[in-house]
């Protein structure tokens, strides 16, 4: 019974958080189970790794969009051409980061239903933390998991 207790202990650590910054009027620090307290969403994936071959999973969570409209980025919401300035930089634990454009998941543009997932196959994420889902993508490469930092960025310009 101890042996079961220490094991579970280990298994179990800490609880993953995502801190998302960036040009934003309300940063914010959410948890897997803040991500759960939102509506939910479902996508069914397939994607291809370069090393592993083609994957197949389920992922339950929150719209990338939802979570971060939520957080106020620093563009006029009535004026869609403001949001095309705007990068959004996603970050694992394990250093492993990508970039999307605020317009590939944006519904009035590329309406992309890139999931903050929080649940893989059925498990929760609550310790390994979410994971970014992108139904689109062929390569798994863009498929972070272990998220740990957000950024929101409206000041970038090829032409500064
Ligand atoms: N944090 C993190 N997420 C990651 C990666 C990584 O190295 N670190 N690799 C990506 C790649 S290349 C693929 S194909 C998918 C699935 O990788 P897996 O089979 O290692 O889970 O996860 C993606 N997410
Ligand atoms: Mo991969």
């Amino acid at each position: 019974m101890s042996q079961f207790l220490a094991a579970a202990g280990t298994a179990a650590g800490p609880l993953a958080e995502i801190v998302i910054t960036g040009d934003l009027g309300r940063p914010a620090r959410l948890t897997v189970a803040d991500l759960l307290a939102r509506p939910q969403h479902a996508a069914e994936v397939a994607f291809e790794c370069a090393t592993s071959g083609v994957q197949h999973h389920h992922f339950t969570g929150p719209l990338l969009h939802d979570v971060l409209v939520d957080t106020a980025p620093a563009f006029d919401p009535a004026r869609r051409k403001d949001r095309l300035r705007f990068l959004i930089a996603v970050h694992g634990a394990d250093g492993h980061h990508a970039l999307l454009s605020w317009a590939e998941i944006d519904p009035d543009f590329g309406r992309a239903p890139v999931l903050l997932a929080v649940t893989l196959d059925g498990t929760t994420l609550a310790r390994a933390g979410a994971q970014l889902v992108l139904p689109q993508d062929r390569c798994g490469a863009r498929h972070i998991s272990g998220i740990d930092a957000i950024r929101v960025d409206g000041g970038y310009s090829a032409w500064a």
